[in-house]
């Protein structure tokens, strides 16, 4: 049995996500978690919310809430959304988790004992209107790189490179829109990624079978010489990790938090303590430590573009540097963007579908199937509603839903419901198995590459020949003649049901669960033979025939929601 440890980046807690995250990172890692759970291996998948930093101050400010209540209420409401799209994460946990505090001065000290952290006066922004420095998201800008007008002061969002607020053009405050920003002398630690940049350079080298949005971005910043300049670790914020050598005070340090980013990933591994912590689980360093086991654990990590300079370099800078025994990550895969009806999904605009509304308009499994068989692999993609509805209904409930509900139907009318007895089978059901085989086995590949979209078709396809089988083996019309034939056909196509609930689990798994129950299933084994697979119902077994598996959408309805989701969120 392989071990998967597989983490979705950490959403940040400054409000509710759109579909455009979900798809970029916590959703495809559950696809891939029910996948690998679904072939019998054993699963740890974890996530977070990465709580700190000025996204969560911003954030706490705008609702007028003190920071670490707006959090804990935050979480809540994250954690229940998540469980909306039924995201089976192990632990959802907090990067303000003791843990992680604990872990990341951690980090900071044995950094520092190797002499890969210094101390660094330096000037930086200050606005004498706000009465405060400006780190990060307090400030915005021209990007030096690509020209964007709203770059922050930590990255720019268009080109994802990682910047210093004095790097920008023309930067205002955000709290206040001041422009009279001043200079000023304060001390901050710095990791000294450049130290490492052979030793990272290898590592990357060394992934020749990443995805090529992912090895492209890391080898971008390293050979530009500019992804490892030293970072700044360290920030002039109230709120976060306060900067600690281990467990000791770090003199000239008093007042000062670790920079978000330097705590955040560190949350992938403090998140497994909570997971023991919270009871679910004995041994997190079984998973975390290569002396204590990690070894044989694969580990992939799934996020949107703009984390990956984070993932394959600062995080790894961390990790190495410390010359502790830590798991390293295995795979990394990361998304394009997903942009709303011709434009951008806008957190502050409101623009799009926040997960939120898309659960109050349909189920999970709906938006699930959209998002992940359009996932933004390749290029960025589009969520339009005219797609959205044309796919829901095409395969959804044309393919899928009206396969089972014929079949169950047309069942229960001629034999009763439960599966029949007699009858053989011949060339028809030969072709189908042949064929059934071939595409299992691609859908497994396609799945054990993390190629979404792909997986997708061919689930779609394995869907479709059931369809064509039913069509053209036409159990109605043999019937007349042959029942006992018919009660073959419709015993295979029975058995086609079961075999879908399994496979499209890890899609859509609401209607699998659906199905199990209707067919009175224990357990779902992954079909390792098509031909058993199809034979696993015995006759005489009754099932029931489930409720419409999946509805269409009306014009009426996409007219509604694309003008409801236009315009501002309030
Ligand atoms: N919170 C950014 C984001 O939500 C950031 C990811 C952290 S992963 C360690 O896209
Ligand atoms: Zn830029």
């Amino acid at each position: 049995m392989a071990r998967h440890l597989i983490t979705s980046a950490i959403p940040y807690i400054n409000g509710i996500k759109h579909l455009g995250n979900l798809v970029g990172s916590q959703l495809p890692a559950d696809l891939y978690a029910r996948y690998q759970r679904g072939r019998g291996n054993e699963v740890l998948f974890l996530c977070a919310t990465d709580e700190h930093g000025t996204p969560a101050e911003l954030a706490a400010t705008k609702a007028g809430k003190p920071v670490a209540e707006y959090c804990a209420e935050m979480h809540d409401v994250q954690a229940r959304i998540a469980q909306g799209f039924r995201l089976s994460f192990d632990h959802f946990g907090r990067s303000s988790s003791v843990h992680n505090r604990q872990l990341t001065q951690h980090f900071a000290g044995v950094l520092a004992d190797r002499g890969l952290i210094r101390e660094v006066s330096e000037t930086q922004m200050y606005s004498p209107d706000d009465g405060r420095y400006l780190p990060d998201r307090y400030i915005e800008g021209t990007c030096p790189n690509c020209g964007f007008d709203s770059a922050r002061g930590d990255q720019c969002d268009n080109c994802t490179k990682q910047l210093d607020p004095v790097d920008l053009i023309n930067p205002h405050s955000t709290i206040s829109g001041a422009t009279n920003l001043e200079m000023r002398e304060t001390k901050h630690l710095y990791l000294r990624q450049s130290e490492m940049r052979d030793e990272l350079q290898a590592w990357i080298d060394s992934k020749t079978d990443w995805p090529v949005l992912t090895t492209s971005i890391a080898k971008k910043w390293l050979n530009d010489g500019d992804g490892l300049q030293d970072r700044g670790i360290t920030r002039d914020l109230d709120w976060g990790v306060p900067v600690k050598r281990g467990t000791q005070d770090w003199p000239g340090m008093e007042g000062k938090v670790f920079y978000v980013w330097f705590d955040a990933p560190i949350e992938y591994i403090a998140c497994a303590q909570e997971w023991v912590d919270a009871g679910k689980g004995t041994d997190w360093q079984r998973w975390w430590r290569t002396d204590a086991g990690a070894d044989d654990v694969t580990y992939t990590q799934f996020m949107g573009k703009d984390n990956v300079p984070f993932h394959t370099l600062s995080f790894p800078a961390t990790i190495l540097g410390s010359g502790e025994p830590w798991k390293l990550v295995d795979y990394i895969k990361s998304f394009n963007y997903l942009n709303y009806e011709g434009g951008q999904f806008s957190t502050s605009r409101g623009r799009g579908v926040f997960m939120d509304q898309a659960l109050e308009v349909l189920p999970p499994d709906y938006w699930r199937w959209w998002l992940l068989s359009h996932a933004p692999e390749s290029s960025d993609a589009e969520f339009t509603w005219e797609n959205f509805q044309a796919s829901v209904n095409k395969d959804l409930a044309d393919v899928l839903g009206n396969f089972v509900s014929r079949v169950t139907k047309f069942c229960r009318s001629k034999f009763g419901e439960v599966v029949p007895e007699g009858g053989s089978f011949g060339a028809q059901e030969d072709a189908l198995i042949a064929d059934l085989t071939a595409r299992i086995a691609r859908y497994q590949d396609m799945m054990d590459e993390m190629e979404v979209r792909k997986s997708a078709q061919e689930l779609r396809a394995i869907w479709a020949a059931g369809n064509e089988y039913l069509q053209s083996a036409a159990p109605w019309t043999v019937f007349k003649e042959d029942p006992e034939r018919a009660a073959a056909i419709v015993r295979l196509s029975l058995n086609l049901i079961r075999l879908y609930a399994i496979l499209s689990a890890p899609f859509i798994p609401d209607a699998a669960a659906t199905l199990k129950e209707a067919m009175k299933l224990d357990e779902m084994p992954w079909p390792d033979d098509v031909a058993a697979a199809l034979a696993s119902l015995a006759p005489g077994t009754g099932f029931d025939v489930p409720e419409n598996l999946f509805r269409k959408i009306s014009d009426e309805e996409r007219e509604d929601w694309q003008g409801r989701f236009s315009g501002k969120r309030d």
